[in-house]
């Protein structure tokens, strides 16, 4: 498409949040349009195929509270949704809100730049599409970057390689293939026991050994899920003010004001009954201290003893040397059992490195490794990358990635300044991967709607965040994360995945509930930190909303 008339508005992304998005600036009058990378909806779920992908937040509150027809309607069958349930809802929510026509799939932005004069954004895509749009919101995703680490000679290797997080459409067969898993984030957890089941020889490369927890998944009990129908808006009214985004309370009880027979007691408990709640629900402290740190995470080793037959093997699988919860916790389904199979082996790359790959497989310092498939489950350029892969230049031409070179500053994590009506949702300094995120995709599209209609009802058309409120918000961002064990590991929530990437704290972790108020405060106060212009030409004064000298 190329529009004649500019556009109010180009959204990038077809995930929950640029489905939502368009949606809802579509019902509020806007003129809007999305491009999508994909030949079809989803996001992150379209991309993400790769056997055993599932959703870590059960399926009772990963999804919109906007639907509630389809909220009552949709079959709540399994505890945690697998990729392809995902991805039919996500399908359902674009046929019942009529959203495919307002979008161009198959449409990668590779470039967005702001015309200060016109005040006007022209968005273009690899495929040819040109669009003008006085505002663009970024709906790109914060796990869409794939990491490819770039091992000397990997071009040679003749066999298929594949990356989680760009997974072909069409399933892949391991059926009597050798294969190799690089990568045991998440993704590779979740992945390495499905394939194990299938290959031939599944030959493990573990950089560094992950806890994980057992997500206990299973088919969901259907007197609990009518019940929790009927109470649906409590539920999502919970979740919306809670810490992360899920509809649980919190512990809060400290690790070590109890005995150590409790405390094991707690975390068996937990463990029995999977997810998340192993670190949110037994002890509040866990990620702030370190003495209550390692009494979950001396838990979790025990539990590698106890199910990991070779004694080596588990010694491998032991996370060490960093606490646990400050890599985004797995959870998993027969993860360390699988290392119990015969046809699955363990590679250590802390003590044996990759040397290189050739045609048939992959060479580490203690030998070569021959396989037919190698997996990439080596995790995403979070949050920032997406970003930056799109092009954006705001005010002087200058490009979002130049100027987060020292890491990314942005107000509330949804604007930046020097690129004016550009709207980031779940971007950096926001809650984004520490929450449920349907729950923070849906606070940052219906802010964002908010402020749209503000603008309109206030005649202004151009609306930038100050520097001085981007610089006291980017300070809290790190400040809150100095108060947890986060910053004394190499995550990439630090963005020490990436080769070169800064070292900062990437979201918010001051709870979704603080965070939502806060935002509500903003706007409530005429968006208190930003500026806004009107539509008059050569008109730059100062409008209520202009808080630059507040
Ligand atoms: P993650 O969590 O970033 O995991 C990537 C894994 O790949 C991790 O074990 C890395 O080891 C490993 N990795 C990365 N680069 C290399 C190289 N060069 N060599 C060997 N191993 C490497 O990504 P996931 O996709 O699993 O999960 C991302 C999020 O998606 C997840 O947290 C959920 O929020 C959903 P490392 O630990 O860096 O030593």
């Amino acid at each position: 498409m190329a529009n004649a008339e500019p556009l109010d508005a180009v959204v990038i992304g077809a995930g929950f949040a640029g489905l939502y998005m368009v949606y809802r600036l579509r019902e509020d009058g806007f003129s809007v349009h999305g491009f999508e990378r994909g030949d079809g909806v989803g996001g992150t779920w379209y991309w993400n195929r790769y056997p055993g992908a599932r959703c870590d937040s059960e399926i009772m509150y990963y999804s919109f509270s906007f639907l509630s027809e389809l909220e009552q309607e949709w079959p709540l069958t399994e505890r945690y949704p697998g990729q392809p349930d995902i991805l039919r809802y996500l399908e359902e929510v674009a046929s019942r809100l009529d959203l495919r026509k307002d979008f161009t799939f198959g449409a990668e932005v590779t470039a967005a730049e702001y015309d200060e004069a016109a005040h006007l954004w022209t968005v273009r895509t690899a495929q040819g599409h040109v669009a003008t749009a006085r505002y663009v919101v970024t709906a790109v995703g914060c796990l869409s970057a794939a990491n490819f680490p770039e091992f000397p000679g990997a071009e040679r290797f003749q066999g298929l390689s594949l990356h989680t997080g760009n997974w072909p459409r069409e399933p892949v067969d391991f059926t009597g293939k050798r294969v190799a898993v690089i990568g045991t984030g998440a993704s590779g957890i979740q992945a390495i026991p499905v394939i194990a089941e299938q290959a031939a020889h599944l030959t493990v490369f573990q950089r560094t050994a992950q806890f994980t927890i057992p997500a206990e998944n299973g088919p969901l009990d259907q007197d609990f899920v009518a019940l929790w129908k009927q109470n649906y808006p409590e539920w999502r009214r919970r979740a919306r003010h809670s810490l992360a985004g899920f509809p649980y309370t919190a512990s809060v009880t400290y690790a070590l004001e109890v005995s150590a027979a409790e405390r094991r007691a707690a975390f068996e408990a937990a463990w029995g009954a999977g997810g998340f709640t192993f670190l949110s629900g037994t002890f509040r402290d866990l990620v702030m201290t370190e003495e209550a740190n390692a009494t979950a995470a001396d838990f979790v080793r025990s539990k590698i003893d106890e199910i990991v037959r070779d004694p080596a093997v588990a010694d491998m699988l032991k996370p060490r040397g960093f606490p646990i919860g400050t890599k985004r916790l797995p959870l998993d389904t027969n993860y360390y059992e699988t290392f119990n199979r015969p046809n699955v082996s363990l590679v250590d790359l802390k003590q044996t490195p990759v040397t290189g790959l050739t045609a048939t497989g992959i060479t580490t310092s203690a030998g070569h490794h021959e396989v037919d498939v190698i997996v990439y489950a080596t995790g995403f350029d979070a949050l920032t990358g997406p970003l930056e892969g799109l092009g954006i230049r705001g005010r002087d031409g200058q490009t979002l990635k130049d100027v987060w070179a020292e890491g990314p500053r942005t107000y509330l994590g949804v604007a930046v300044p020097g690129f004016p009506n550009l709207f980031t949702i779940t971007g950096p300094g926001s809650p984004s991967v520490l929450s449920n995120m349907p729950v923070s995709i849906e606070q940052h599209v219906e802010w964002i709607g908010d402020c749209l209609s503000w603008l309109r009802a206030e005649g202004a058309e151009v609306i930038e965040a100050t520097e001085q409120a981007t610089t006291a918000w980017t300070a809290h961002v790190q400040d809150v994360a100095s108060h947890t064990l986060h910053p004394k590991a190499a995550t990439w929530y630090m963005g020490a995945n990436i080769p070169g990437k800064p070292r900062v704290f990437l979201p918010y972790i001051g709870g979704v509930g603080p965070y939502r108020d806060h935002c509500a405060k903003v706007a409530a106060n005429g968006y208190e930190g930003f500026t806004t212009t009107g539509d008059q030409e050569g008109d730059d004064g100062a409008r209520p909303g202009d808080h630059r000298a507040a």
